[in-house]
């Protein structure tokens, strides 16, 4: 990796400022590494900003409540992005390789200096013409990347963002369960010598009792198909990716379940899946097959112009 630590910071220097986005519906992995490699650009005096909608309601509890600790980063979104842009600003986007999945698509229209850093597996439809483009899919979370340019550069990274980055690596890995290496560890050793405080990453990754009972009803209505497959559809007119993503999440937890699928309405004429895997079962091929992707073990799509039977027998004609 070092290697590419150099190139990184080579290309970093040539900028004046630096603009970092990660996808959309983000989760903490998104958002932890980039208030890591913004402490990174603060420690080289890089002008840098985040790009989110902190404003957004329909960001989750976990991500809402993070965003309230680390306050002193400078956010910026849609309405106000283009006042800072020149010639001479980069994109880093971080754990996204495509045009579709990011926070904004459209800023590539404004923006051709670009870097990208993802541990997804690569799609045809991956970003083009840039600086820096890197995947390493072995990697369970992106922050475990910039934890280590972190270490290598010997940034001080703040507890608070430690925390979050910490907290973004343990969902990632399902709780360091899932698609785990030696290297999750590693980062993880390093963002807790950073102050990454364990306690108050619980309190973020808490949720309210009606949050809980709300998912156990879901759970409730799962079925298991052929012996090892969850399925689970999501009674609501609309819900957010997230929610299926802890709904498959938490029914992999159960006996003899080897592959789970939470099948969800993301909007009116968006049907979406998220699907989670012990390692036996490649959901990742499965959910390509519905123009999705992701990993072995992790993965997701979203289909349009489809119903939510639709889905569930086409993909059980899959399981089959
Ligand atoms: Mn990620």
């Amino acid at each position: 990796m070092e290697s590419l630590f150099e190139k990184l910071t080579i290309l970093i220097k040539k900028y004046e400022k630096i603009i970092l986005m990660g996808h959309t519906q983000p989760d903490l992995d998104s958002f932890g590494s980039c208030l890591g490699f913004s402490s990174i650009l603060n420690s080289m005096h890089k002008e840098n900003y985040i790009f989110i909608d902190i404003k957004n309601e329909e960001l989750d509890t976990t991500l809402k409540q993070s965003i309230t600790l680390v306050p002193n980063f400078n956010y910026i979104d849609k309405s106000n992005y283009k006042n800072i842009i020149s010639d001479n600003t980069l994109l880093i986007i971080l754990d996204t390789h495509l045009q579709e999945r990011l926070e904004y698509p459209e800023i590539l229209n404004d923006i051709k200096n670009i870097i990208v850093l993802d541990h997804h597996i690569k799609r045809p439809n991956y970003i083009k013409n840039t600086e820096l483009f890197y995947i390493d899919s072995s990697l369970s979370s992106i922050t475990e990347l910039v934890s280590f340019y972190s270490k290598y550069l010997k940034v001080d990274l703040s507890p608070i963002v430690s925390t979050i980055m910490l907290t973004g690596i343990e969902i990632d890995t399902n709780g360091f369960n899932i698609k785990i290496t030696e290297k999750a560890f590693e980062a993880a050793a390093y963002l807790v010598s950073e102050g990454a405080d364990s306690i108050l990453k619980l309190n973020l990754l808490k949720e309210t009792k009606r949050e809980f009972l709300r998912k156990a009803d879901f759970i409730k209505s799962s079925y298991v198909y052929k012996k090892r497959y969850a399925i689970c559809l999501l009674p609501l007119s609309v819900c957010m990716q997230s929610e299926l993503a802890e709904i498959s999440d938490s029914l992999l937890g159960l006996e003899g379940v080897e592959a789970s699928f939470t099948i969800g309405q993301l909007e009116k004429k968006t049907v979406g899946i998220s699907a989670r895997s012990l390692g036996n079962v490649d959901v990742c091929s499965i959910m390509e097959e519905f123009g999705g992707g992701g990993h072995l073990t992790n993965a997701a799509c979203q289909v349009d112009n489809t119903t939510m039977k639709a889905l569930e027998k086409k993909l059980k004609i899959y399981l089959d």
